[in-house]
């Protein structure tokens, strides 16, 4: 643990701040960001640092874009809020841009990821019931053990971590956990016609970057076909060329029945999310039925056709294939004695620390830090390495300079 005398007073400040006002919901690396830009970020005392969890995934796009802060800035200055109750110039815009680049009918535009999460299963629901013809009240959703989907008592409700979930029940039926990346155990759970969406992270983020197998999407998919069954892909982390696709659906050609997406959908300059159907899921809500304050304002949707514009015309997801091939055989290359799995896909990717000391990853982390790079430890043991998919050649290898130094010691 750091010792908050080696910090510097601005840095103690602003810490002490958070200690005394702010909810103690997070343990944060003890730095203390003030600006950013593209893949560097500085502290309260200018002192800059590469990002390497950019935002979970939020700022795929790099720090403050300048094309979508431009059109931040404009829109801005022009209407960012009507509500639903009227129409504005932006969400049609929006919805046909993002129906058209993803291949579905129509789009719900909502605020958070959990909130795209709930829409989804709100939704698949709904179909259950009403198109797909199951009894009322028995509808069924399977989801996979170490899923990260939200904070939402509904959405814990199906968490298999007990931090997560611990004393914030009761909990909501309805939910079959199986484990990740098992197509037999998938196979057993449709048997049940009650059944009317399987949800799954095509990587499982929170859990680590846990790839499933080659194949394995496809085969749910297949499954979820034969039985009847809405296939929901949660690429709220895994979208938007994070992994080397514009979906990381995309490297097997599946097509989800519900798509989620959010994070990088605004390239970090609010929180911006959508969920895609087609018609015969996405008309089961008639108006009225469901919708949020801020969904599909005029500011989101404007900023929303820029990140995804940029992601394209600065080809990103292709950055991210070359510079995630490199940053992982650069990993493994070290051949760390206490580097026991470097996995993922694009740059989404982590490191799995094996060592007697259990304070082991978030010690590299703080030295990392100190040397002038940013990543966060998960579940104890992992550090996800996720820079913005903007980074090139050079910057990779000063990042993989400070992850080797900061290794040494260990
Ligand atoms: C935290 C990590 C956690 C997500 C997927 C939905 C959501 C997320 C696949 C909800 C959000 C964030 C939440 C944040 C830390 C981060 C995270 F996996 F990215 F590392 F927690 F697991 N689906 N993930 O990853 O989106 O409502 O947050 O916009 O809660 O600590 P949100």
């Amino acid at each position: 643990m750091q010792v908050l005398n080696s910090l510097s007073e601005r840095t103690q400040h602003f810490l002490s701040l958070e200690e005394q006002y702010g909810a103690h919901n997070y343990h944060p690396i003890p730095v203390v960001l003030s600006r950013g830009q593209g893949v560097y970020v500085w502290d309260v005392d200018e002192r800059r640092y590469f990002d390497f969890l950019s935002g979970y995934s939020a700022i795929n796009q790099g720090h403050c874009h300048p094309r979508i802060i431009q059109t931040f800035l404009e829109q801005a200055q022009r209407l960012t809020l009507t509500s639903r109750a009227f129409h504005s110039d932006a969400l049609g815009e929006f919805a046909e841009y993002i129906t058209r680049l993803f291949g579905y009918d129509k789009v719900l535009p909502m605020n958070t990821g959990a909130e795209a999460v709930e829409t989804g299963l709100k939704l698949a629901r709904r179909w259950g019931y009403e198109v797909k013809g199951i009894p009322a009240g028995k509808a069924k959703i399977i989801v996979c053990a170490n899923n990260f989907h939200g904070r939402t008592i509904n959405i814990v409700s199906f968490s298999t971590d007990d931090d997560s979930r611990r004393n914030f029940g009761p909990f909501t039926p309805g939910y079959e956990v199986i484990p990740y990346n098992d197509v037999q155990a998938l196979k057993v759970a449709l048997q049940d016609s009650n059944v009317a969406a399987f949800m799954v992270e095509p990587i499982q983020g929170e859990a680590g970057v846990v790839v499933p197998d080659e194949g394995y999407l496809t085969q749910a998919a297949a499954l979820c076909r034969e039985s009847n069954v809405l296939l929901i892909a949660d690429e709220i982390q895994t979208g938007l060329a994070r992994t080397g696709k514009m979906l990381a659906c995309d490297h097997e050609q599946v097509h989800p029945d519900i798509l989620l997406l959010g994070k990088a959908l605004s390239g970090g300059a609010m929180p911006v999310s959508a969920v895609l159907a087609d018609d015969e899921v996405m008309l089961t809500i008639k108006p009225g039925e469901h919708g949020s304050t801020y969904g599909g304002n005029p500011l989101a949707c404007k900023v929303a056709i820029t990140a995804l514009q940029v992601l394209i015309d600065e080809k990103m997801a292709e950055n991210s294939v070359i510079q995630g091939e490199y940053l992982r055989s650069q990993l493994l290359a070290m051949g760390h004695p206490h580097i026991s799995v470097v996995r993922g896909k694009g740059l989404f990717n982590a490191i799995v620390i094996e060592h007697s000391d259990k304070n082991a990853a978030w010690e590299i982390c703080m030295d990392m830090k100190d040397r002038g790079l940013l990543a966060k430890p998960t579940h104890g043991d992992r550090i996800r390495f996720a820079p913005p998919l903007v980074i090139d050649r050079g910057q990779m290898d000063e990042c993989l300079d400070i992850i080797r130094l900061s290794m040494e010691r260990w």
